[in-house]
């Protein structure tokens, strides 16, 4: 059996939770890192951009089909559909904050994430995760939720050049749940052994 293929640029951003879905599954994995993108690949990826994964069934773009695929053939996923459709709106919570710092350009948007945005949606995750019992967003089990919020808080992590760990600093029982979940081995040695990357 040929192992999947993550095709991405040499960078977390839109790729990192797939990256730790399959860590976390101890799924062997091409991580193929990219400079650009090859105009066969440009060709051959369903939408022309990165992320885009294959494996012996599919081939897959948009970052958060290809993590719901995973979280659904990995056991990461609901058992219900209220599970289901709260676990996507926390992913899809993720990126309202992913976007807006992707986009950021100047001092002044760059300001305004960090002070209105990013803190406005950290404070609800930190709510909805202490409503859930503080260990886990969904059914109490890992889904994921889990891991999305979790590589969410990595980008806050390791975007020093921005500071944005100081921006997570008020939410404690985030950090929290980051280092728990951070302290998982496969999590850990991926966080350990990965390329240190600007984005
Ligand atoms: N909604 C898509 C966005 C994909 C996207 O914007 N990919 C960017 C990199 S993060 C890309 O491939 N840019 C190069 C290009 O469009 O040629 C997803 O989540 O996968």
């Amino acid at each position: 059996m040929s192992q999947p293929t993550l095709y991405y640029f040499d960078a977390r951003a839109r790729a990192e939770t797939i990256r730790f879905i399959l860590k976390l599954k101890g799924v062997a994995f091409n991580d193929v890192r990219l400079k650009e993108i090859p105009a066969e690949l440009k060709e051959k990826a369903n939408f022309g951009q990165l992320p885009f994964y294959e494996d012996e069934n599919i081939s897959l773009s948009q970052s958060l089909a290809i993590e719901s695929y995973l979280a659904e053939v990995h056991g990461l996923d609901g058992n219900t559909a209220v599970e289901r459709a709260l676990i996507s709106q926390y992913v899809h919570a993720t990126q309202d904050v992913y976007n807006p710092y992707f986009s950021a350009n100047n001092e002044a948007s760059n300001l305004k994430f960090k002070v209105e945005t990013a803190p406005k949606y950290l404070t609800r995750f930190e709510q909805h995760l202490k409503a859930a019992g503080g260990e886990h967003f969904v059914g109490n089990r890992l889904t994921l939720a889990d891991i999305s919020v979790f590589a969410l808080l990595d980008y806050f992590h390791q975007q020093t050049h921005n500071n944005l760990l100081e921006v997570l600093a008020p939410f404690t029982l985030l950090i929290q749940f980051y280092n728990k979940i951070a302290a998982i081995p496969s999590v850990a040695e991926h966080i350990k052994t990965r390329p240190t990357t600007r984005l």
